[in-house]
């Protein structure tokens, strides 16, 4: 790969890998760096990989461009970003490496894959693009298999008026994951949101174009990620974003900006269960006159009577029907 090196070895070592070599110093926290370094067994984090590179940034202030090792083909284990590794130092001046040992992982997240998340940001913009509810609800479903506290943020919350943002409400009101408006235009929510990450890793994930390169800008400042407008074809940003990265905001806390979706398919085993990932279901659970009722056209249903009466809202309702359809395609698929 190309130099990402800063002629200038103390102060300008490039993070941003390849791209503009005297811009940043962001993981820079003031202390030598140089200072009792141990040439062998580096720890360091896997900020963002490519093409068979691996970026680990050595807690201090350095990036290394790093291979993986063959042991871990052997062990078919890959690195995802979020690792934290152990590794060698093979040229100091060029800042290349290699990892030889993954340490141990907290947890596992599948697509968009990473490794020690702690939280995640589910993004979808209030207009431009429309958000995709059924695929908002896949979201959803799959951070709480994955077992990661969700928070649901709406962008571009500037194009939205008092109505446009009560009907969003309306639709999450009872499911109980935590809601945040914000505006990178004007600041709006930027507080609150600054205060959700504090002290731990989250993940940012959502469909493209929804603003969550602009929202990263915001919070670290020195990483100026390209971010682009919908092309009208496509609504996808130009600048989209494809390779996952993860970045400091401050002391202990961390973003991972991801490239955004614009579409998810549940497996069957994950979609086979939906029923028990719709929290606003849960009230009524057992209430049906069947047994075992799906609450698709039984008679008698009581979800679908929470649905009329206002307890349940349409749309995530029809979120609910589109998956439990798609789930029995997949079973007929399968004879
Ligand atoms: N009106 C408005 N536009 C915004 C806001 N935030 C971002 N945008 C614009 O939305 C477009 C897409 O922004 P990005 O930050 O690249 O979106 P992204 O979610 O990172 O997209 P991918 O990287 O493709 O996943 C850009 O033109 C931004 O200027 C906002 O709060 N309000
Ligand atoms: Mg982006
Ligand atoms: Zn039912």
């Amino acid at each position: 790969m190309g130099k990402h090196i800063s002629g200038r070895f103390l102060s300008g070592i490039c993070f941003l890998c390849v791209k503009s070599c005297s811009k940043s110093t962001r993981w820079m926290d003031g202390r030598s760096f140089l200072r009792g370094r141990q040439k062998e067994h580096m720890q360091g984090k896997v900020i963002k990989g490519i093409g068979g590179f691996y970026y680990v940034h050595d807690g201090i202030g350095r990036i290394y461009e790093c291979k993986a090792r063959g042991i871990f083909r052997n062990r078919n284990v890959k690195l995802l970003v979020g690792d934290n590794v152990e590794f060698e130092i093979l040229n100091e001046e060029e800042g290349l490496g290699n990892v030889t040992e993954i340490l141990p992982r907290k947890n596992v997240l599948a697509r968009p894959s990473a490794a020690n998340v702690e939280q995640a940001v589910i993004m979808f913009a209030c207009r431009e693009p429309e958000p995709n509810f059924g695929l908002l609800d896949r979201f959803l479903i799959r951070m709480d298999l994955q077992d990661l506290p969700v928070v649901l943020v709406f962008g571009k919350a500037d194009l939205a008026d008092e109505a446009a943002r009560q009907a969003l409400r309306d639709i999450y009101r009872n499911t109980g994951y935590p809601m945040l408006f914000l505006s990178t235009q004007t600041g709006e929510g930027m507080e609150q949101f600054s205060e959700l990450l504090e002290g731990k890793t989250t993940i940012l994930a959502g469909p493209s174009g929804v603003g969550k390169t602009s929202l990263r800008n915001l919070f670290v400042k020195e990483s100026e990620g390209e971010t682009g407008a919908l092309s009208r074809k496509l609504m996808r940003g130009k600048h989209t974003t494809r390779h996952t990265e993860i970045f400091r905001v401050r002391e202990n806390t961390y973003l991972l900006d991801t490239p955004g979706f614009t579409a998810l398919t549940l497996s069957e085993a994950e979609s086979q269960n939906c029923r028990e990932y719709f929290p606003e279901f849960m009230p009524f659970w057992n209430e049906c006159r069947f047994q075992g009722c799906v609450h698709m056209e039984e008679p008698g249903c009581r979800i679908k009577q929470a649905v009329e009466e206002g307890a349940i809202s349409p749309e995530r309702y029809a979120s609910y029907r589109q998956l439990y359809l798609e789930t029995k395609e997949m079973e007929k698929r399968k004879y």
